[in-house]
């Protein structure tokens, strides 16, 4: 495949994940996916955000590509709960890591909005691995580029992240609100959902500007009493209406702290391991769910690497769902 020169030139290559092959029968990731460079085509496409100065506070996910990418070694291409191979009839591509400015927020963002919105043009179906929340901002703007209607969003996230911009100041808290305020291509509030809001992380004044808004926010605790699988069929309803595309945001925070230690804010009371990855299968299948971006997988804050593994696992789910959504399954 190729990408224009200044796009290429935005894009490091990362250390291809290593192939651990206890077995002659099984095949990990590594055993299929290809290096952008050497592809004709792809389905999908890694690609690596190591960027987390816009968190206000305990950094690390600047490792999380890395750690992500470690952790996909253990992963085999064959989930017999979902019946999906990846290592037939898929292409899975790397695109590398971005080229980031860690002092520069913003100029960080032009350079991520511009290598999304080149890989959606390829046709590939790209998975950012962040990185903090902050580059949802140009991760749904890269989607968005390519799209002539309107974009859904689906975050699925422990926080609210429509922060202010504190004193101008652009932060991982920030992403949902400054993409309903743009003023060129605002997300409309009508098609954006907060899926598995944590407990005792959040503000009421932030809750109250969802809900003035007209976003529908639903909480984990809605999702462990009344069960996930209604509550991700309402929020893939909403995104879905009126739109031509639907992102999956996924921030690591909203599983339970239990299951993902290693990230800047754990949730106590939040998903289950279990309900994450049944949320990302069903709405990835879904004919517009277009991109997918999976953050805030701190390496230094974790126990036993689970939450890089767990990010690994997202990852896996997703492309398994993309191809179940492709026609390929
Ligand atoms: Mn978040």
């Amino acid at each position: 495949m190729n990408l224009p020169q200044d796009v290429e030139a935005l894009l490091l290559d990362s250390p291809k994940p290593g192939s651990w092959v206890p077995d002659e029968y099984d095949v990990s990731l590594a055993d299929i996916m290809v290096d952008w460079r050497e592809a004709d085509s792809a389905d999908v496409g890694i690609l690596g955000i190591p960027f987390d100065t816009a968190v206000s506070g305990r950094r690390g996910c600047r490792f999380g590509p890395q750690s992500v990418r470690d952790a996909l070694v253990f992963s085999d291409v064959y989930e017999p709960g979902i019946d999906i191979d990846l290592s037939t009839a898929f292409a899975v591509t790397d695109f590398g890591n971005v080229d980031v400015l860690y002092t520069d927020v913003l100029g960080t963002h032009g350079r991520v909005e511009k290598i999304v919105t080149e890989i959606v043009k390829l046709g590939v179906t790209p998975i950012m691995i962040g990185g903090d929340h902050s580059l949802a901002y140009p991760d749904v703007k890269g989607l968005m580029n390519n799209v002539d209607g309107k974009v859904g969003v689906i975050n699925v996230d422990g926080h609210l992240d429509v922060r202010h911009s504190h004193h101008g100041e652009v932060s991982s808290g920030t992403p949902f609100r400054r993409l309903m305020e743009d003023k060129k291509t605002p997300l409309d509030p009508a098609n954006f959902v907060e899926f598995g809001i944590g407990t005792w992380l959040n503000s009421r004044y932030y809750r109250d500007y969802c809900r003035d808004m007209g976003v529908r926010v639903i909480s984990a605790r809605e999702i462990h009493l009344e069960g996930v699988v209604p509550k991700i069929e309402e929020a893939i309803e909403i995104a879905a209406k009126g739109t031509d595309a639907i992102f999956l945001s996924f921030d690591i925070d909203a599983i339970d702290l239990a299951h993902v230690p290693g990230t800047n804010a754990p949730n106590a009371g939040g998903l289950t391991s279990f309900q994450a990855l049944e949320t990302v299968w069903r709405v990835g299948q879904h004919p517009k769910c277009r991109a997918m971006d999976m953050v805030e997988v701190a390496p230094s804050l974790d126990a036993a690497n689970v939450s890089s593994i767990m990010g690994a696992a997202l990852v896996m789910q997703f492309m398994g769902a993309t191809k179940k959504r492709l026609g390929r399954a």
